[in-house]
């Protein structure tokens, strides 16, 4: 059996990420989604918020064999304790192929793991976390590239508090 992790911060999960688990689930028959810290980024949605919207998401895609791990530390230390032996990652173009190829490179060093690219679906490679937290921060409409229930935890965390 080969179990395939997908990393990624999830900050917040989107349509094109799930678009990236569906087709990892068909390479692989062991899928597990692992929700990290990227050190150069910092989050809006807690790690437990955005395993739950995961979860969710996954259920309402019948991806409900899926597991959703938070992960704390190194990529490879997740790896070799769940067994897998390949990432999945998306690419959205020469950016994203200029970003993932060194993690990709250093994850191989450090853990003998092997990370497989997809492409992103035309459809969904302008959805990135970073915009879509962007568009919510002035009050565009995000719900069309995000998981039903994401939106509004979004809405919610930058919502400016009483104090
Ligand atoms: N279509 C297709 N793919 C997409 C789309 C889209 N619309 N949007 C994003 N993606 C892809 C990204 O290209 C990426 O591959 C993946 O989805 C996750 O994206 P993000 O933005 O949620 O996640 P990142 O890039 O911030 O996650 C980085 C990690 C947390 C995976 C990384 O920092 C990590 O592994 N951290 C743990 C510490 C570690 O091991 N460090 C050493 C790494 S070499």
């Amino acid at each position: 059996m080969t179990t395939a992790v997908c990393p990624g911060s999830f900050d917040p999960f989107t349509l094109g990420h799930l678009d990236v688990v569906r087709r990892a689930r068909a390479i692989a028959d062991d899928v597990v989604v692992a929700v990290g810290t990227n050190a150069g980024k910092s989050a809006l949605l807690t790690p437990e918020q955005r395993v739950a919207l995961v979860r969710g998401a996954l259920d309402d895609a019948g991806l409900e064999d899926v597991r959703v791990v938070a992960f704390p530390g190194l990529l490879v230390d997740l790896c070799r304790e769940l067994g897998a032996t390949l990432v999945v990652k998306g690419l959205r173009g020469g950016g994203d192929l200029d970003a993932e190829l060194p993690m990709a490179l250093m994850n191989r060093h450090l853990g003998g793991v092997e990370t497989v690219f997809v492409a992103a679906d035309p459809a969904l490679g302008h959805v990135a976390s970073s915009l879509v937290k962007d568009v919510a921060r002035y009050g565009g409409a995000i719900d069309d590239m995000v998981p039903p229930g994401v939106g509004d935890a979004v809405r919610a965390a930058l919502a400016p508090t009483a104090d």
